[in-house]
């Protein structure tokens, strides 16, 4: 899964290695880097409060939900994931991810065999998980879903010395019907005010700042770019492949080629 901190180089450490290991992780490359200075820890990060939250953005607007067509909820899926990581299952977790991770080749081009290669994965995973097990539902009150996909996001809120912080976790549906786990992470910002409003607009709601769209950054996110999707940060959907923008960047599909897209 993905685990991503602060828009810092610290996650993209972080990133690196859990991308290589799922989908979840993939989340967390792109929300890594918007915050310019030095990297917090991931799993540092402490439980919103829905009381402290301080949202510089208007909460997006949940765009035509749907019903999910499976009667699992989607938090539910999401806590049966850390479950399969915290009883470190592969079985269990890769039957409720995007990305299947098999021990056999994820880890071929290392060098490494079968039981190092699930060592080192789980040592990667249990360092997300600690910190996605302190999250509350309620405090993932922004949510928008349709028929392909999910986003859960809490507001920004104020996360220790200077830092903002957001978490967010993305699911997708197969054909099936069936909701995947796509990724978990959290983005940081190292300022506030004015440059975090202006760093953190979204205007189309599909969770990816307008700056990583238009890949125009200030002053103090030179981490950013990286990142940039160069999508349209006026439509969720710039392929207008029925797959958001945010979920594509995570799932590793092309935001703007319709012939790209997880299922
Ligand atoms: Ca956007
Ligand atoms: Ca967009
Ligand atoms: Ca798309």
């Amino acid at each position: 899964m993905k685990q991503f901190s602060n828009r810092g180089s610290f996650l993209l450490i972080i990133a690196l290695v859990l991308l290589v290991i799922s989908g979840i992780l993939v989340i967390s490359s792109r929300f890594n880097n918007q915050e310019a200075a030095k990297s917090p820890n991931a799993s540092s990060s402490s439980t919103p409060s829905s009381s402290s939250a301080f949202s510089p953005t208007p909460t997006p607007t949940p765009s035509s939900t749907v019903t999910p067509q499976n009667t699992v909820k989607a938090w539910d899926i999401f806590q049966e994931y850390l479950a399969g990581i915290k009883a470190h299952d592969l079985d269990r977790m890769n039957k409720i991810v995007y990305e299947k991770i098999d021990p056999n080749v994820y880890c071929k081009d290392m060098g490494l065999g079968k039981d190092a290669c699930l060592s080192m994965i789980w040592s990667v995973v249990d360092v997300m998980s600690k910190d996605a097990e302190k999250q509350k539902e309620g405090d993932f009150i922004n949510v928008s879903e349709d028929k392909n996909q999910i986003i859960m996001a809490t507001n920004i809120f104020p996360d220790g010395d200077k830092r903002y912080t957001k978490n967010h976790i993305y699911f997708v549906k197969s054909l099936e019907g069936n909701t995947l786990v796509l990724g978990y992470g959290t983005s940081s910002w190292g300022f506030s005010g004015d440059e975090l409003i202006a760093a953190t607009k979204d205007s189309d709601g599909d969770d990816l700042p307008d700056r990583d769209e238009k890949c125009v950054y200030g002053d103090k996110e030179q981490y950013n770019k990286p990142y940039c999707t160069k999508t349209n940060p006026n439509s969720k959907d710039t392929d207008g492949d029925g797959w958001w923008d945010s979920i594509e960047e995570s799932a590793k599909t092309n935001p703007n080629s319709s012939q790209s897209h997880p299922f």
